[in-house]
C-alpha cells in the first residue's frame, strides 16, 4: 500500500493563492529580522543544509546537546517572534483544533539544501497534528511509514500547498529529497520556505 493511502496524510494543493503567499512571506520575513535564519548543527556535529528559525512560544533547535524545543533563539537568547495571525487562522481551520499551535518552525532551503528521512518526535503529544505550508520553489517530498524500512512515495510540494499530518501519518518518516531551483520567484534571493505549525508543549491546563 502506498504510504499516501495512510489515514491522516492530507495534501491541500494551492490552499493559499498568490496574494496570500506574498502576504505570508512578508509577515514571516519581517519577523526573521528579529530572529535571523541560522544553520543548525546535528547532535552528531554536522551542520544541516537547511537554515532555520522559529516563531511562537517554543522553537525547535538542534545542537551538540540534542534536539529540543526552547523559548529563545540560540544565537540572540531572545524570545522567538509571534506566529502570524493568518497561520493561527489556518491551523484553526485545517487542523480543526481549538488549541492553538505553540511552535512554528521556519525552514529555508537555498540551493542544494535537503532534509534526510526522519520522524518528528520531539513534541509532547502526538495527538496534535502537524500543519505544513510550502512557499517558493517546489520540492520533492518523500513520505514513508512509521517503520523506517517501510516503502516510501514521492510527492511534489508546490508554493501555496498545505499538508496536514495527523493520526497514523503523524509519526511517518519523511524528508525533502530536493528543491527545484528557480521554479518560483516568491522568495527574495530564491529557494523555498517551509513553515510547520505544531503543538510542541502539552495542551494548556
Ligand atoms: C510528515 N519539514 O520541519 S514539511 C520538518 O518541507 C520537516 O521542510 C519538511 O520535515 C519541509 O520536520 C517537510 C511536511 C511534513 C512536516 C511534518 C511531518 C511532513 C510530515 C510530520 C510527520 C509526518
Ligand atoms: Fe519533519
Amino acid at each position: 500500500m502506498s504510504p499516501l493511502a495512510q489515514t491522516g496524510f492530507r495534501l491541500l494543493p494551492a490552499a493559499l493563492d498568490a496574494e496570500a503567499q506574498i502576504a505570508l512571506v512578508a509577515e514571516v520575513l519581517a519577523r526573521v529580522e528579529a530572529a535571523p535564519f541560522y544553520r543548525p548543527v546535528t547532535p552528531g556535529g554536522k551542520p544541516m543544509s537547511v537554515e532555520m528559525t522559529n516563531l511562537g512560544p517554543l522553537g525547535w533547535v538542534t545542537d551538540a546537546q540534542g534536539y529540543r524545543y526552547q523559548p529563545t533563539h540560540p544565537m540572540s537568547g531572545r524570545p522567538w517572534p509571534d506566529i502570524p495571525q493568518a497561520l493561527l487562522a489556518l491551523w484553526a481551520d485545517v487542523a480543526d483544533s481549538a488549541i492553538p499551535p505553540d511552535a512554528c518552525l521556519v525552514n529555508l532551503y537555498r540551493d542544494g539544501a535537503r532534509m534526510g528521512l526522519h520522524q518528528d518526535k520531539d513534541e509532547a503529544d502526538f495527538a496534535f497534528p502537524v500543519l505544513s505550508v510550502s512557499l517558493g520553489d517546489a520540492a520533492v517530498f518523500r513520505v514513508g511509514g512509521v517503520e523506517r524500512r517501510a516503502p516510501t512515495a514521492s510527492v511534489r510540494l508546490a508554493s501555496g500547498d498545505v499538508c496536514l499530518l495527523a493520526g497514523p501519518a503523524r509519526l511517518a518518516h519523511h524528508g525533502i529529497d530536493r528543491v527545484i531551483s528557480g521554479s518560483s520567484r516568491l522568495i527574495p534571493g530564491g529557494g523555498r520556505i517551509n513553515l510547520t505549525l505544531r503543538r510542541a508543549g502539552p495542551p494548556p491546563a
